[in-house]
């Protein structure tokens, strides 16, 4: 526990100690803040001490998905794979949070319930669930884009005497499903993660979906220790590289490079499936870079659609049920899902595809789940149904700002924010890899917003400044621009999450900044050239 008592006043109040929080620790006392973080888990990570599923792993090269603040990190740490495993990103978490000695202004197993702007004060009041009441010039939410998961729902779940998990609140204790009847609902990247592993384990494994998911072969493989010192010796460049990419990854252990720079309709028919065997080959998120308008143009779209499909055919025995696994929307509107053996798990006697888009879920029974008119005896239940992406995190905790304005209100109406980091009535609040924020790689971004918003803070000091907030134009023209370049893009032509289509009530927004992110900094860069787009006391 750190030595603060209740009701101390610190400069900076952070939420959430995962990869952002970690770092604006770091940074901000750096710029010669006091700070105190609260964390509801207890351990730090984030994500990736909560998602502990037999199977999580990233799908960003480690090299890359990793800090860029510290090269004497950069040149400690050794990856052992090319895409870790939870348990090993957990490790470097905790790594990060002893060398750079984190701990002492961490508070865990505590949650905070309520944090309000005080006028008269000009500071924010947060409350957490253990009876902590401290005040802060500053507040800021590292508490994840996708971090708060959709709690499960279903008639009868109350009744069902088997055992459930959640894939985003893992147990530590590892479940044994040897010869169990298991049914994972959900076939995300959670699900896809989660089927693999327990299709080997299971005596019986239903997997429920209901949207297939285009999926790729991750091609995860030891990390070779000639390469890595190679890469170590270049991580200069490669960092470079990164911050001046679209979104932050640039297939640093392949032969393609981004950025493309022709359109799918461009090149011939044996040009393009070249390119897309070179992706697949290549494996994780590689297709994501493969021509400049795969977002874009419907047509180039399907071009990749098509070529996806194809691959998931060629793995499944079954034509029927490899035509069950083929998705329909526009490929990439949805999050790709990288994967290893998960096609194949539906070739295996102990697995069965139960497609909910035939016969929904009906409900829960004591001892199975019915679904139609038949029903699934059961051991377990793993759900993986999702997160209310970006603005569910911070809708969960009771956030008001001038005039006793909820967050949540405001954004009942529509998701309004400058710069994806803060919003007009919520003087001296800020998040990070939160709403409006670029779809780039999270570690890198929470650099960078953590670094701009330290030296906004350095800034401000000087200027014996004391307040700041944006002002409704200078937030209304972000606002116009990230739903302008998110409309010339094809999520809108999906359900998905990044529009908040998962969420029955949330009003469809662009959530994401798809921008890229040199554009975005470019916006970042202008506002803080002259402060004309602030407010300040
Ligand atoms: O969540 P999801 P996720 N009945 O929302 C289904 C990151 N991530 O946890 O689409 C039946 O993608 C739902 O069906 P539908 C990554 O960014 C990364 O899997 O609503 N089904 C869907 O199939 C990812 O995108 C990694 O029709 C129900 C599934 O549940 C994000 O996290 C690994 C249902 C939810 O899928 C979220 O992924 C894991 C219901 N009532 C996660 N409700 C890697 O780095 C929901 N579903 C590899």
């Amino acid at each position: 526990m750190p030595s603060h008592s209740p009701r101390q006043h610190l400069d900076m109040v952070i939420v959430g100690a995962g990869f952002a929080g970690l770092y604006m620790i770091h940074r901000a006392r750096q710029a010669g803040l006091s700070v105190m973080c609260f964390e509801a888990g207890s351990g730090v990570g984030g994500t990736w001490y909560w998602n502990r599923y037999p199977g999580a792993r990233v799908d960003i090269e480690c090299v890359e998905y990793s800090y860029s603040f510290s090269k004497e990190l950069e040149q400690e740490w050794d990856w052992s794979e090319r895409y870790a495993s939870q348990p090993e990103i957990e490790r470097y978490a905790n790594y990060v949070a002893d060398r750079f000695e984190l701990r002492s202004d961490i508070v865990h197993s505590t949650r905070v319930t309520s944090t309000v702007f005080d006028a008269s004060q000009r500071h924010w009041v947060i409350r957490t669930d253990q009876g902590h009441e401290v005040t802060a010039d500053f507040c800021i939410m590292a508490t994840g884009l996708i971090s708060a998961p959709i709690e499960p729902s279903f008639e009868g779940l109350e009744d069902f005497t088997g055992e459930q998990y959640l894939t985003s609140r893992w147990p530590a204790q590892k479940p044994n499903f040897e010869n169990r009847r298991v049914a994972v609902i959900g076939t995300g990247s959670s699900g896809i993660q989660v089927i693999s592993e327990v299709a080997e384990e299971a005596g019986q494994l239903y997997v429920l979906q209901r949207t297939p998911a285009y999926t790729i072969p991750l091609q995860n493989r030891p990390v070779d220790p000639e390469q890595a010192a190679k890469m170590k010796a270049q991580y200069a460049e490669l960092r470079e590289r990164q911050r001046n990419s679209f979104s932050g990854f640039t297939l640093v252990h392949s032969d393609l490079s981004p950025p493309p720079t022709l359109s799918a309709l461009e090149v011939s028919d044996e040009a393009r499936r070249a390119e897309y065997e070179n992706r697949w080959a290549s494996g994780g998120l590689s297709p994501y870079y493969a021509f400049t308008d795969s977002l874009l143009n419907m047509e180039s779209n399907q071009t990749l659609a098509e070529f996806a499909r194809e691959k998931i055919r060629a793995r499944i025995d079954d034509p029927v049920i490899a035509e069950k696994l083929c998705p329909q929307y526009p490929i990439l509107t949805r999050r790709l899902s990288p994967e290893t053996r998960y096609l194949e798990a539906f070739n295996r006697s102990n697995v069965e595809l139960v497609d909910l888009l035939e016969a929904p879920i009906h409900r829960f029974t004591k001892q199975g789940l019915v679904v139609g008119d038949t029903e699934l005896p059961l051991d377990a239940v793993i759900f993986a149904t999702g997160f209310d992406v970006m603005t569910g995190a911070m809708d969960r905790i009771d956030i008001r700002g001038r005039d006793d304005l909820t967050l949540k209100a405001r954004w009942a109406e529509g998701l309004t924010s400058h710069l994806g980091m803060m919003t007009e009535g919520f003087p001296n609040f800020f998040w990070i890899n939160g709403p409006h924020s670029p779809f780039y790689n999270p570690i890198l971004l929470a650099e960078y917003q953590c670094d701009f918003i330290c030296d906004l803070i350095t800034d401000l000091k000087a200027d014996n400044i004391e307040v700041i907030e944006p002002l409704p134009e200078a937030e209304a023209q972000y606002v116009q621009l990230t739903n302008d370049i998110g409309n010339n893009t094809l999520y809108p032509q999906s359900e998905n999450y990044y529009m908040g289509d998962n969420i029955e009530g949330k009003p469809r927004n662009t959530l994401f900044w798809f921008g890229g992110f040199p554009f975005y900094r470019k916006q970042c860069r202008l506002a803080r050239a002259d402060w004309t787009g602030f407010r300040v006391e």
